[in-house]
Formats: C-alpha cells, structure tokens, sequence
C-alpha cells in the first residue's frame, strides 16, 4: 500500500498547480483519507463561526477538506475555496442510510455552484468494509449521480482505514483533471 500511495503522490501532483476539494458529511472518513495518503501536514483552522477547514499544501496540490451538512449560515463562504477547483472528492459513509438523503441533497447543492461547473467528480464509497455498508451502485442510485448530465464522475468503492480504493478513484481523479487541463490549456 505505502508504494502504491507514493505512486499516487508522484502522479497526482507533477508539473502542475492541482486544487481539489474533499467534502462529505461528518463522520464519513475525510481526515482519514488525508492521514492515509500522508500529504503533509494538516493545517487546521476553526474560526469562530465553526467551520473547520482542513488543508494540505502538498507541493503544488493543495487540498482543502471539511463537513457539509445543515450550515446554512457559513455557505457564502464556500466560494472562497470553490475557486479554481479542478477535483471535487464526496465522501459518503456507505453505512449511513439514515443521512444518505442528506448527503445526496448537499451534493447536488455543491454542484450547483458555478465555480465548479467543471470540476471532476469523484465520489468514494467509504467504510465498505463494514458489514451492511450500501454497496456501491445502491449509492449510486441513491445519490442521483445518473442524473448528473456533461459531468465527468465516477463512483469507488472504498476503506479510508485500510486505504483500499483509495488509489483507484485518485488515479481516475488525476487522469481527468488533466484532460480537462489538456482541454482548456492545449
Ligand atoms: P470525517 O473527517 O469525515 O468527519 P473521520 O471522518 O475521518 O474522522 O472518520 C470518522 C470515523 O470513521 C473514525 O472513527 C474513523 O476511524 C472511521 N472510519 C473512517 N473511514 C473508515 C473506513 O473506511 N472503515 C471503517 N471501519 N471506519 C472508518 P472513530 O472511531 O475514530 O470516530
Ligand atoms: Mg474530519
């Protein structure tokens, strides 16, 4: 695993300036996929109003990770990382049918924020190590991502703890991100 991370490191993050965006209900595994890949250090900052932001500057990567979900308030200040996002990663816990609705209705509403009209979207199925986890194309249905239309997504089926899938859904990530660099800067 650690050699297929570090491959993953080197590919994700060549040659180019790479903004990704991991968000996803609380709970649902992002801080553990970001110690898992071991990108660096994890900066963390709690402003007042309760946002908590985790990012990581990763040579020229940087990854900036926090909960959605019932914040109403502090939304106008999404755009402030939505900017120049190329890779947006939702993590759902594949376990959680009871906020499954939820998770679906804040992915929609993220993607529907100009900013990131042409971001790549990745969606990891976490925790599908636990016994009862949905499986991957119940997730799928139940997010709505059939309906999303000219949009380049991709479901993977994942164990932030063990780091299964992790490397896959990167490397489906990174492909994208540049050929979607390679469309709009030839
Ligand atoms: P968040 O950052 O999205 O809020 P965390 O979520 O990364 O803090 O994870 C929340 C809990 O889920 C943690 O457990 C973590 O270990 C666990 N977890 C994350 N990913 C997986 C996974 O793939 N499989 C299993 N079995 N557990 C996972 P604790 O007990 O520390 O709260
Ligand atoms: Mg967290």
């Amino acid at each position: 695993m650690g050699a297929v991370i570090s491959r993953l490191r080197k590919r994700l993050f060549q040659n180019r300036e790479v903004r990704i965006l991991m968000l996803g209900l609380d709970a649902s595994g992002k801080t553990t996929i970001l110690y898992k890949l071991k990108l660096g250090e994890i900066v963390m900052t709690v402003p007042t109003i309760g946002f908590n932001v985790e990012t990581v500057e990763y040579k020229n990567m940087s990854c900036s990770v926090w909960d959605v979900g019932g914040q109403d308030k502090i939304r106008p200040l999404w755009r402030h990382y939505f900017q120049n996002t190329q890779g947006l990663v939702f993590v759902v816990d594949s376990v959680d049918r009871g906020r499954i609705c939820e998770a679906r209705n804040e992915l929609h509403r993220i993607l529907s924020e100009a900013e990131l009209r042409n971001a790549a979207v990745l969606v990891f199925a976490n925790k599908q190590d636990l016994p009862h986890s949905m499986t991957v194309s119940e997730i799928t249905t139940k997010l709505g991502l059939h309906t999303l239309s000219q949009r380049r997504w991709y479901i993977q089926g994942t164990s932030a703890t063990s780091g299964q899938g992790l490397y896959e859904g990167f490397d489906w990530l990174c492909n994208n991100i540049w050929l979607c660099n390679s469309i709009t800067n030839p």
